[in-house]
């Protein structure tokens, strides 16, 4: 028989590290982990199997689903805002056309198991693009439904993901004669803020100018922050990124009312964050130095997210407010991992 999993693509990138050691410690799932690099070794014993492959391998998806009887996706597998701007086409194939292709899987799943497949999609504040600095900045906390105009190929990707899940729950084979008998997939988005860990570093995201800032002030490196003091966007910590990503799963279909939800824990400016980090560790080596064109990116997205929707739904609450997210999450756990001084 095969071994009911949950199946969770990018997961060596940083939320794949919180999510794999949340659903380890909370629940006996059999994780299958899938990700173009090996697992890293601390998260090996935590899951079932750990597989080094491509969303876009059609063979190797075949192969899953030979092995495995699929319960839940978590489809984390992306490439980032910045790093899709050097090559917008092979981010638009992994971004779109891998999910895709996991779409099409968690279809067939759902009708094989004559039960629906949860898809559990984490989409960005990418997918909104306020057209000016002063709208940004006048703007009300946006909502799911405003400024849905992304200016990078990621937040166009995240967008149009947000909708081929909606299509795949709602519409797919329309036409077809077993329309609306057959079982189809549960597709469940979440529009994240910045995130920061304390365990991982982002790579190729256009907020991180907030983790990198944390993790080198921690290790005595200099840092170039990229944007103005004054930029604000929201940020959340990964232990609220993962649960807010668990609790969406969990929560009773019939509570849903729409595809995609806000989340949100607090916005900060990149001067604040400084005038955090500073206070934590005196000796940082933090300069601006504004990259203008990563700027531009960042400027259009909102100041602040309205998740009203979220905490009705499904009772969303963010665990850690500023506070705590730095002083009792963050800066205790960046420190010891590098072990700075108090
Ligand atoms: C990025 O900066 O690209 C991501 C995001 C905001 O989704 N961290």
């Amino acid at each position: 028989m095969r071994q009911k999993v949950v199946l969770i693509t990018g997961a060596n990138g940083e939320i794949g590290h919180g999510l794999i050691r949340h659903l380890a410690n909370t629940t006996g799932a059999n994780i299958v982990a899938l990700d173009v690099v090996p697992l890293d070794k601390s998260l090996r014993d935590l899951v079932s199997t750990y597989i080094v492959g491509d969303i876009l391998d059609q063979m190797l998806l075949g192969r899953l689903v030979v092995e495995h009887e699929i319960s839940t996706i978590y489809h984390l597998a992306s490439i980032l805002s910045t790093k899709a701007e050097y090559n917008p086409e092979t981010a638009h194939r992994i971004n779109v056309e891998g999910t895709l292709n996991l779409l099409r899987l968690a279809v067939e799943q759902s009708q094989w198991q004559g039960t629906s497949v949860k898809f559990i999609y984490p989409s960005s504040i990418a997918a909104y693009g306020i057209p000016s600095l002063n709208e940004k900045v006048q703007a009300r906390p946006a909502t799911e439904d405003q400024w849905c105009y992304p200016t990078t190929m990621y937040g166009c990707n995240k967008l149009y993901c947000e909708h081929l899940g909606r299509y795949y729950s709602t519409y797919y084979r329309q036409l077809s004669a077993d329309c609306g008998t057959s079982e189809t997939v549960d597709f469940r988005s979440i529009r994240f803020p910045g995130l920061i860990s304390s365990e991982t570093i982002p790579s190729g995201g256009t907020s991180d100018y907030g983790p990198e800032m944390i993790h080198a002030a921690a290790q005595g490196e200099e840092y170039s922050c990229f944007v103005r003091p004054a930029t604000t966007i929201p940020f959340m910590v990964m232990p609220d990124a993962v649960k807010a990503l668990v609790s969406l799963e969990a929560a009773p279909r019939n509570r849903l009312s729409q595809f995609v939800y806000n989340v949100t824990s607090f916005s900060l400016s990149a001067q604040e964050i400084f005038d955090i980090v500073l206070k934590a560790f005196p000796k940082a080596k933090i300069h601006f130095a504004v990259d203008e064109c990563r700027q531009k990116i960042v400027d259009t997205w909102p100041e602040k997210l309205d998740d009203s929707a979220a905490r009705k739904d499904w009772d969303w609450a963010p665990e850690y407010d500023c506070r705590r997210s730095f002083h009792e999450y963050l800066i205790p756990a960046i420190r010891s991992r590098y072990q700075t001084p108090k």
